[in-house]
This record gives C-alpha cells, structure tokens and sequence, in this order.
C-alpha cells in the first residue's frame, strides 16, 4: 500500500467503525484511490454530475439520520457540491465531504485542475479539516469530523447536525511514494521587475525554447513570432494558446521532449498541458514568464513584461545559430512522418481520427470548442504546421472541469452568430452538461457538437494504477462505464442528430443549424492506437 492508498484505508475504515454505510462518489483520477477504498466496505453509488452526487447523498442522509458520505475529485467538481451542501446545512441534516486535493505545496502553481479548495465552503459547514500524509492524527480528525456532523462533541448533543468538509490532499495516483520535488511558494506574487533581466544577451543562451501554454495567446503572436524569428528559437506551443502556423512551431514535442536539453525558457500564459514538459519545468533554472500583469496561480519568478521583452530581442543583434532549432526539427520530422503516416490510412473511429479530420475540415475563421480529457491532449498531439488556417480555439483550461462545456460554447456561439460554430468533447463531458441543450434549441445560434461516444471516462484508462487492481469497481466508480447513446435524448430536446459509425463518413457540418452529432468509438481502441501512435 502507498501512502495515498493508506490514508484511503483508514479514512474508510473509521467512518465504516463509526456507523457510516453509504458513499454517493462522482468519478475523477484524484479520488479514486478513496472511492475503490470505499468500494471495499460501503453502499457505493455513483453519479457523474457532482451537483446530482450530493443531492443523492442528501436524500440518503434525510433519510437514514446518519451521515452518508459524498466523495468527488478536485477543481470544479468540489464546486458543483455546493448547492446540496447549503441545503444540508439549512435544513440540518449531516453529510460528510470527502473532496480529493492536491498535495498543499502544489497549490497555487497552476497545476492542472487544481483550485483553492481550502474551507471553500465557509459558513456552511460546520467543520473543516484537512488531512495529508503527514498528519498522524486521520482516525482521530474523521471521529472529531463524523461527530460534529451529528450535532455531537463527546458522544453528547451540543449543536445542530450539519455538513463537514474533508479535505484530503494526496500525491499523485500514478505514483507511489514520490519524492516532492517542488520547491515553496509565497501567495500571490506582485509582478517583479527585474531589471537585471534586460540585459538578458540572447548570445548567452544556446539552447533556449518558446513555450505557448494553455492561454489564448492571439494578441502576441506577433511578439512571439518576432522573438522566434529572431533567434531561431522553436516554439513549443499548445492547442489553446491559438499560437498556430509558423514554420519554427514543434508540435509534437510531448513525444520525444525528454531528448531534448534546454538551457532557457521563454513562457507565454499558463503551464503546458504536456505532463513530460512540465517535469522538465521543474528541474530547469533560467524561466522567464513573459507577463504584464501580477503573477497569478504561477511559481514562476523570474517575470518579463512585453516592453522588456522588446528590447531583449531589439537589443540582441546576434542570432543564434539555426543548429538548435534544427536539430529539433529533425526529431519532429522523424515523428510527424510516423504520425502522418497512420492518421492518413487509419480507418479507425477514435479521438485521434476525429481530431485529425476536424483539422482537416474546419474552414478559417471557424470558433473551434475541445472539451477537456483525451480529446484536448488528441489534438494536442495532432496541431502541427499545416494548420495555417485561423482557427479560433477555445476551451475551459483554468480547472479543466468536464463541467459546463456545452453551456461555454453556446456563451461563444452566441457571440459569433455569422461563422461556424463546433463543439468537441466526450461522452460524460456532454452529459455532465446535457441540460444546456434546452438553451441551444431556444436560442437562435448554430452551434455543431461533436461527441465522443467510448462509453465512460476514456482517460483514466491511460492510467494504469487505476484499472489493474479492481476491474469491477474501477469500471462503476472511476471509468463510468455506459451504454448510452443519445439521439433519443437529443431529438427530445428537438435538436438534430446524427451518428457516425466510420470515419470515413465524418464530414464536418458547414451549415449554420445546430446538430448532435455523436460518434461511437470501440473503447478498447483508443488507448491502443494512442500507444502506437507515439511507438
Ligand atoms: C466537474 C468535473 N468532475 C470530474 C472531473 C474528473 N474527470 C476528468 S476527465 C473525466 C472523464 C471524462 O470523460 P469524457 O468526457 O467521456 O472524456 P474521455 O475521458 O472519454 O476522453 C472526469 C470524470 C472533472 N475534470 N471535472
């Protein structure tokens, strides 16, 4: 057992000692730890939308009189529990939260779904605490947490019977018994001018990188391109910084970033997407978040605004040699002929061939929405150098929530009433949301959704800890599994619908009517062409 899986194992053991017997759990990588945990011992039930999880849990509770257990990963997921939580408080009934959190020195760094989940919901609990590995007391803060629950301090009645909050910060899943490697960080930074940095000589540097992170960058393209172009610097950049369409840009650096050595960084917006990237981050020293505003949510500190940027590069005469970029692009090619290769002749349905045709097929000026889960790290892994279209992405990237998506891109749509709207996102992405689409029937927009239909969470299947131990459990409580299809449900919303069983059918909507388009993908398959698509 790791350390994540132990305190999973007490927690559970001493609220089942305590009389507990009911879990309502809503699916996430963070929690499933804690949710097979409570698989082993409790009445679990699970629901895909959070909001719907604790009201379940709120009924059990109304009913039963004792505490019964809602369980739920980090980032916005803890925020969709609040409406049954003021209700629980309200009307005094007892609930225990058990939200899964980061561990305490990875917040406020801008790691993927990652909030400030500390007490948030205030006055209607009537206890927070929070526990992580190194706190020896967990049996005797969840006995403090269940007896304030029911209204009880020393077995005696002294309040009124309410909602608690567990906050249980847990190291990564994946991996048992890591080593922090992240040094400490202040709250919110005030930006900081260095002054020293405008004397940055890029003829110092011999192996820097530009990385366009997960912010709509647009408005500097011109900046970033000025920088690249100067100095031969390759640009590193994702799907939804819209930095697209220049020949210096390396798409597919997730697959081989490990290769490459660089000794200075040039960071426009939030962190990367790319896991690999992000590891590399943390080792390298010489970081320079262009910004010109306060830092937020960033452990950067080395911060350039856009006027010292200029001058770097006005100031910098000598370029560098194009040898560095160019043994990147040598990597890249290696990679993107393989790449190639397979997306052309593939006539497998999946969110890679999706992605690829909706590359392929979207016109310019198009307003592009990707859901969060494999389908953003899918066309992530695809952007490459042909996209020379303009394309406006857009995705929910500040949590990385699976919530809201339809209802952000009818917000977007509603805005760009002339040009072609589309939406992409998964299964449970579109039915964590499927209520919105009374909004798009009602609401005179065009809006595509394309769903990927592989029947539950795709993405934890990428994480091998979390289907090897209990396949059973894993496939209820984390993956989701399903067999829904939803053309019944879309046409009773009175929206088009359409489903394609073969890639080679999926042609990407020009007209300007909404439509459901569903794709069904073979679970299984996914996973196994990702793995030879990068081999
Ligand atoms: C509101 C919210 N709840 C839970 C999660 C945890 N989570 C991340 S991905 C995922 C599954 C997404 O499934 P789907 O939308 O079908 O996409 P797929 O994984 O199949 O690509 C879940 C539950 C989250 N990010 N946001």
């Amino acid at each position: 057992m790791n350390s994540t899986q132990k305190i999973s194992h007490i927690i559970t053991e001493t609220l089942f000692n305590l009389g507990c017997r009911d879990a309502c759990i809503s699916p996430g990588a963070r929690n499933a730890p804690i949710a097979l945990s409570l698989s082993e011992r409790f009445d679990c039930y699970n629901l895909l939308d959070e909001r719907a999880c604790a009201f379940t849990a709120l009924g059990i509770s109304k009913f039963k009189e004792v505490p019964s257990i809602i369980n739920c990963t980090s980032g916005t997921a803890v925020a969709n529990l609040f409406p049954a939580i003021i209700e629980a408080r309200m009307s005094e009934i007892p609930l225990i939260v058990i939200t899964a959190d980061r561990p305490k020195d990875m917040i406020n760094r801008g790691e993927n779904q990652t909030i400030y989940q500390e007490n948030i919901f205030n006055k209607y609990v009537l206890k927070y605490v929070s526990i992580d590995s190194s706190l020896q007391k967990i049996k005797e803060t969840i006995y403090i947490a269940y007896q304030t629950a029911m209204g009880k301090s020393n077995n005696q009645p002294i309040h009124e019977k309410g909602p608690v909050h567990i906050n249980v910060h847990l190291d990564e899943p994946t991996i048992s018994n890591k080593k922090n490697t992240y040094p400490t960080t202040n709250d919110f930074k005030p930006i900081k001018i260095n002054t020293l940095e405008n004397n940055i000589k890029i003829n110092d540097i011999n192996k820097p990188i530009i990385i366009c992170g997960q912010s709509n960058l647009n408005q500097y393209k011109k900046q970033i391109f000025k920088l690249s172009d100067k100095h031969n610097i390759p640009i590193l950049s994702d799907i939804s910084s819209n930095i697209t369409g220049h020949p210096n840009i390396i798409s597919h650096y997730d697959l081989y970033i490990d290769k490459i050595e660089f000794d200075t960084v040039f960071r426009f917006g939030k962190k990367p997407l790319s896991k690999k990237l992000n590891q590399q981050l943390v080792k390298s020293k010489n970081i320079f978040l262009i910004r010109n505003e306060r830092v937020f949510n960033d452990d950067t500190n080395k911060v350039l605004s856009y006027n010292q940027l200029s001058n770097i590069i006005d100031n910098n005469s000598e370029n560098l040699t194009t040898d560095w970029i160019k043994s990147i692009q040598k990597l890249e090619d290696t990679y993107l002929s393989n790449i190639n290769s397979i997306m052309r002749k593939t006539n497998q349905l999946n969110e890679y061939s999706a992605a690829y045709q909706v590359l392929n097929q979207i016109e310019s000026n198009s307003n592009l929405f990707i859901g969060n889960s494999i389908i953003i790290r899918a066309f992530n892994l695809l952007l490459s150098n042909s996209l020379k279209k303009d394309v406006n992405i857009f995705s929910n990237r500040g949590a990385s929530g699976i919530d809201g998506n339809i209802s952000t891109s009818i917000g977007i749509s509603l805005c760009s009433k002339s040009i072609h709207n589309y939406l992409i996102l998964g299964d449970q992405a579109f039915m964590h949301d499927i209520g919105s689409l009374k909004i798009l029937r009602e609401v005179d927009i065009n809006l595509n959704i394309i769903v990927i239909n592989n029947a539950g969470g795709g993405i934890f299947d990428y994480l091998p800890i979390l289907n090897n131990d209990n396949k059973v459990n894993y496939k209820k409580l984390i993956r989701n599994d399903h067999n829904q299809t939803f053309k019944k449900i879309t046409e009773a919303y009175g929206i088009n619908y359409k489903k394609i069983e073969n890639i080679s059918h999926f042609k990407l909507p020009k007209t300007k009517e909404s439509q459901v388009i569903e794709l069904s993908v073979d679970k299984d398959d996914s996973l196994n062409f990702y793995k030879n698509l990068i081999s």
